[in-house]
């Protein structure tokens, strides 16, 4: 007899935010009786939790929102060329309320375990709150950077001033007028906030232990004509996209080689990239751009001198200028006058490469060489990303090893899908798929699709049980490798390889050979029978 503490679902959905949303519109849709399970106070995912100042998407606004409804996206009026972080949450609380989604959330509500039962072929989780929830599927929509990190600092919890990280930001915002600040970090997320905290504090010291290429977004209202322009023609904008590398329209997959090509060419052809602003466009602009260590470092050099040209102390320019990783192989950042914001007199530049943070005192930061006195701390320090949420959930089939265990020595999936040995869980945009190194809610729609597919599939021929197979498993994983392996990617120490967590194991984790790619591919196994897949029926449950 069904247990009348535990609630009972076909599909349950842990993570409330792009991912999550979508996947409880979908399994809705196919008449499906399903839940979404957030840790939050809100919807959002992401964009729920990093509210720290400058907070922006950096992939163009008419690109980054759902596909899924042509009215929504004729509807929906963006401000901004890139949308700032309560644009994109008012954007996501307006699909939640327009799609009637929220009746089916369950927010503040973090799942702690989830443990799959062959006998039955179900999952059954537990909620922080003690409820017991029961699903045949259980969809893992839980974010690739949702784990914030702060570095291990001895002494952190002396420090007498406040301190924040930018993916716990507090909601009500932070007034540093007047105050000596710190920011720690200098990824996308410090390279966002540090113009703007510059503006209102007294002084502040950015803390910079390595250089990060970054572009100018050029960001600027919404130009009517290009919304219109988008607006005329967004399906066939968003069918180019689907077939692209990156998940955006507009940049088709380069021919040139920037080698081939004469140094005046190249300039005219990075200047002209710089001026339009945003990253998408270096990224494709010539095909060895990410293959070939010389002809990206005509890019690299280019950015170095132009970031040499901006900032006017030459010292503070050559510490700013990366020399340590090819551009691109770490996010490439966009800026609205980051370099810019180093000729203020109230900022400085702490190199803790050469002189590393020793300890946070009462006082304010260590480093080897002195102590830099603060009022408050901005950390800026990244996320145990792609994997941390993920191992953080206590997941079992049948009482054997966690998904933390299986993954020790780093994840391993099914077309970033799936993982052998813990059937009917699905993730979306997990490692081994495009979705970091695309435009996320284009990769999110294409997950969840195929996902539905597979469940619907699944519902229509009395299969109870979808297992990835080892072999199908291990033939990805090495595939996977061998993409990554033919570029440039894996030479840099960034969070796609998990460099930023000390004691990560160091796997390169996003598929990169482009998300048109990996959608035939995905097709493809559909298409096949869903190949490297075994579908076992409820005869298998006969026996309970
Ligand atoms: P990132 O890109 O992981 O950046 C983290 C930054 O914090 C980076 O500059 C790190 O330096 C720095 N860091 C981390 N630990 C330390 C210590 N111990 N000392 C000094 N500095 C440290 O995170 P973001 O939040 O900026 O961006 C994450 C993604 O969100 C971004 O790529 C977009 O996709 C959105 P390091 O480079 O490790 O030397």
């Amino acid at each position: 007899p069904a247990d009348p503490n535990t609630t009972n679902l076909d599909v349950a959905i842990v993570g409330g935010g792009l991912a999550g949303l979508y996947a409880l519109h979908r399994m809705r849709g196919l008449g499906l009786k399903a839940r979404v399970y957030e840790a939050g106070s809100g919807v959002g995912g992401t964009w729920f939790w990093n509210r720290y100042p400058g907070a922006r998407c950096d992939i163009e606004s008419l690109e980054y929102s759902y596909s899924f409804s042509d009215e929504l996206q004729q509807d929906w009026k963006w401000p901004e060329r890139y949308a700032t972080q309560p644009q994109i949450l008012a954007y996501i609380n307006h699909v939640a309320e327009r799609f009637d989604l929220l009746r089916d959330v369950q927010l503040n509500t973090r799942i702690r375990t989830a443990g799959f039962d062959r006998a039955t072929d179900r999952w059954t989780l537990a909620t922080d709150g003690g409820e017991a929830v029961s699903a045949r599927f259980c969809i893992m929509a839980t974010g690739n950077l949702s784990t914030p990190r702060v570095p291990d600092f001895k002494g952190i919890e002396s420090f007498r001033g406040p301190w924040y990280h930018s993916g716990l930001w507090p909601a009500e915002g932070v007034d540093f007028s007047g105050k000596v600040v710190g920011v720690i970090g200098t990824g996308s997320t410090g390279i966002q906030m540090i113009p703007l905290i510059a503006k209102q504090a007294k002084h502040l010291y950015v803390f910079q232990r390595t250089a990060n290429f970054s572009l100018p977004a050029q960001n600027g209202p919404m130009e009517t004509a290009r919304e219109a322009a988008y607006k005329a023609n967004y399906p066939e904008r968003r069918a180019e996209a689907r077939m692209s590398g990156f998940g955006v329209s507009g940049y088709p997959s380069p021919t040139q080689s920037a080698l081939a090509a004469s140094e005046a060419e190249r300039q005219g052809k990075y200047e002209t990239l710089w001026q339009r602003g945003g990253s998408i466009g270096f990224l494709s602009c010539y095909n060895d751009f990410l293959v070939d260590e010389q002809a990206n470092d005509t890019a690299a050099e280019f950015v170095r001198e132009k970031i040499r040209s901006i900032v006017r102390d030459p010292k503070v320019a050559e510490l700013l200028a990366p020399k340590d990783h090819p551009i691109g192989t770490k996010r490439l950042c966009l800026d609205t006058g980051y370099y810019e914001t180093y000729n203020r007199d109230n900022v400085t530049l702490v190199d803790v490469r050469s002189a590393p943070i020793q300890e946070i005192t009462e006082r304010g930061v260590r480093t080897a060489e002195r102590e830099y006195a603060l009022d408050a701390i901005a950390f800026a320090t990244g996320f145990d990303a792609m994997t941390g949420a993920l191992r953080e959930i206590d997941i079992r089939t049948d009482g054997g090893p966690s998904l933390a265990e299986a993954w020790a020595d780093g994840p391993r999936t099914y077309l970033g899908l799936a993982v052998a040995g813990y059937p009917n869980m699905f993730m979306v945009t997990g490692p081994g798929s495009p979705g970091v190194k695309s435009q996320m809610i284009l990769s999110i729609e294409q997950h969840v699709d195929w996902i539905a597919d597979l469940i619907d599939h699944a519902r229509g021929h009395s299969i109870t049980r979808v297992e990835a197979d080892g072999e199908a498993q291990d033939r990805w994983v090495e595939h996977v490798n061998q993409v990554a392996d033919s570029t440039l990617y894996p030479v840099a120490n960034s969070w796609y390889v998990g460099a930023n967590i000390p004691g990560k194991p160091r796997v390169f984790m996003p598929y990169v050979a482009g998300v048109g790619v990996y959608r035939k591919k995905c097709d493809e196994v559909a298409a096949n029978g869903y190949e490297g897949f075994t579908l076992s029926g409820a005869e298998s449950l006969k026996r309970t």
